[in-house]
């Protein structure tokens, strides 16, 4: 017979605590996914009698057949005999791989729980069929999980088992859903390995129409994210340092002409600079923290910026709407991790909002980049930064992280650091009183919105532009003779990032960037 070929796509495991299932029989929710299109079937039952588990297990796989969908029992090998079935899960503390096997036999699909790159390794050694590779994200659904390993954790396991030759196919689990299944799986693949699926549970054995509940999730799954498309535009290709200069004019002028919306969730030390910086640059701002606005606001072609300055509960439960509706919309979003590893409050946000949606670009000072990459030991003290890193391990720490985010991130400070993943740039424009004058670093996200906001550049080259401007206008304003301070300052450098728009024509900025 040989062993039937699998579209792991989307997978369904099942659940039938109260919870999840309500008052409405297994069957019957399953009966509706395989409707909507789920393409495998788990059986997990924790409890129950074994002739019970193996008479639901029957009336399930003559449900699953019917729709030519394979049927899988988790753990419980006798049953998956008992009914002749297509085969088992098994966790890491089940049955051993080489005894299912052995079990079952050769044509049996049998896949195998893993959390870390030596399981994943062992068990595509040991024959897997497949890997359910997680937690991905927490979830209410099994609170006994070992290990969540975020998107980037999937991606480290998805690589190594890449490099080692395993041709295994691949799911991730937990805490998959509708609001992050597009970005979960653009974040999971690296150039070489993409999963072949996802594992879901209480997105469709939970949701109020199971059907449609799993055709959503396939139609997603079909289609790459809106925020994928067009973050490679004119100057993709362009690697060294002299080139980005010379794309920067461009992006000014484009922002100019376009007058991007560039909505800020920001706080009121910054809100007024803020929209006068938006202004300078010819975006069009508007300082909204309510995340119900968020689904009008990101049709009108803009950008969100979302600088957690002062961040609470509330807010962070507005920026949540507003990120899932602009990652929908396809729009552009900032984040500005401000003071990120000040308090276990802020930790806990950078978290919440990473795991809630797709980041175009995270900006911030070397703690906070730190903070973001989930390796800061240290407590950072309020909102500056101490440094502590050199320029070589930046520039990797900034592209390390946007290759794993698949994003840009800036690391700004004396020396600002930006990278896609694959470009990285060290640029050494600026002027002190940038530091001296509160709220002006926030608004560089302002300004990076505005010059993402317009796409058909490349993403990278934009945010480098938008850098540019900010710091080189910070430079002209500093060097004016009637400027004595942080206090004079301020007006003279929104009057040159004006000057400096007006002017981009002529193109004869003093950049002094270098690639890394
Ligand atoms: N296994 P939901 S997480 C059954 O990490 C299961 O191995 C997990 O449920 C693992 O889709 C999980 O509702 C539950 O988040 C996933
Ligand atoms: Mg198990």
């Amino acid at each position: 017979m040989g062993k039937p070929k699998v579209d792991y796509s989307l997978y369904l495991v099942t659940d039938s605590t109260p919870a999840i299932l309500g008052d409405r029989r297994l069957i019957d929710v399953v009966k509706e996914a395989l409707g909507g299109g789920v393409t495998v079937v788990q059986l997990r039952e924790k409890t129950g009698d074994t002739a019970e588990l193996i008479s639901k297990a029957r009336e399930l796989h003559a449900l699953t057949q019917s729709y030519g969908v394979p049927l899988l029992i988790n753990d419980r090998v006798d049953v998956a005999l008992a009914v002749g079935c297509e085969g088992i899960h098994i966790g890491q503390d089940d049955m051993e791989l080489s005894t299912a096997r052995k079990l079952l036999g050769p044509d049996a699909i049998i896949g195998v729980t893993v959390s870390t790159v030596d399981e994943a390794l062992k068990a595509c050694e040991g024959g897997a069929d497949y890997l359910g590779i997680g937690t991905v994200y927490a979830t209410p659904t099994k609170t006994n999980t070992k290990e969540v390993i975020g998107a980037a954790g999937v991606r480290e396991i998805l690589a190594r088992i890449d490099d080692a030759g395993h041709k295994t196919q691949t799911v991730c689990i937990g805490g998959i859903n509708e609001s992050n299944l597009q970005r979960i799986v653009f974040q999971c693949g690296t150039a070489k390995k993409k999963l072949d699926g996802v594992a879901i549970v209480s997105a469709i054995m939970a949701a109020e129409d199971p059907d449609a509940a799993a055709t959503r999730l396939g139609r997603l799954l079909r289609n790459p994210p809106a925020f994928q498309v067009d973050t490679r535009g004119a100057g993709s290709d362009i690697t060294d340092a002299q080139s980005m200069v010379a794309l920067a004019p461009s992006v000014v002028q484009r922002v100019h002409e376009t007058t991007p919306l560039s909505h800020n969730m920001t706080n009121i030390v910054v809100q007024n600079i803020a929209a006068n910086v938006a202004l300078a640059v010819g975006a069009s701002p508007i300082m909204a923290g309510y995340g119900e606005e968020a689904p009008d606001l990101c049709k009108l072609g803009g950008a969100l910026v979302i600088n957690m300055g002062s961040v609470d509960p509330a807010g962070l439960a507005n920026y949540l709407k507003a990120l899932r509706a602009y990652n929908l919309a396809g729009r552009p979003v900032v984040f500005d991790p401000v003071g990120a590893g000040a308090t276990s409050l802020r930790r806990e946000a950078v978290k919440t909002i990473m795991a809630n949606g797709y980041l175009d670009v995270i900006k911030g000072n070397e703690g906070e980049i730190k903070t973001v990459f989930g390796n800061s030991q240290e407590q950072q003290r309020g909102v500056d930064s101490s440094s502590t890193l050199d320029a070589s391990q930046k520039a990797k720490l900034v592209r390390e992280l946007a290759a794993r985010e698949k994003n840009v991130v800036v690391m700004t400070g004396k020396t600002d650091f930006v990278s896609d993943g694959v470009r990285t740039f060290a640029i050494d424009n600026g002027h002190e009183y940038l530091g001296l004058v509160t709220g002006t670093g926030c608004t560089l996200g302002t300004v990076i919105s505005a010059a993402i906001a317009p796409r058909k550049t490349d993403r990278l080259g934009a945010v480098v532009a938008a850098i540019l401007h900010f710091e080189i206008a910070a430079e002209l304003a500093a060097s004016q003779p009637e400027i004595r301070g942080p206090g004079t300052f301020v007006p003279a450098f929104l009057d040159e990032l004006y000057r400096i728009r007006l002017a981009t024509a002529g193109g004869d900025l003093v950049c002094d960037i270098q690639e890394k």
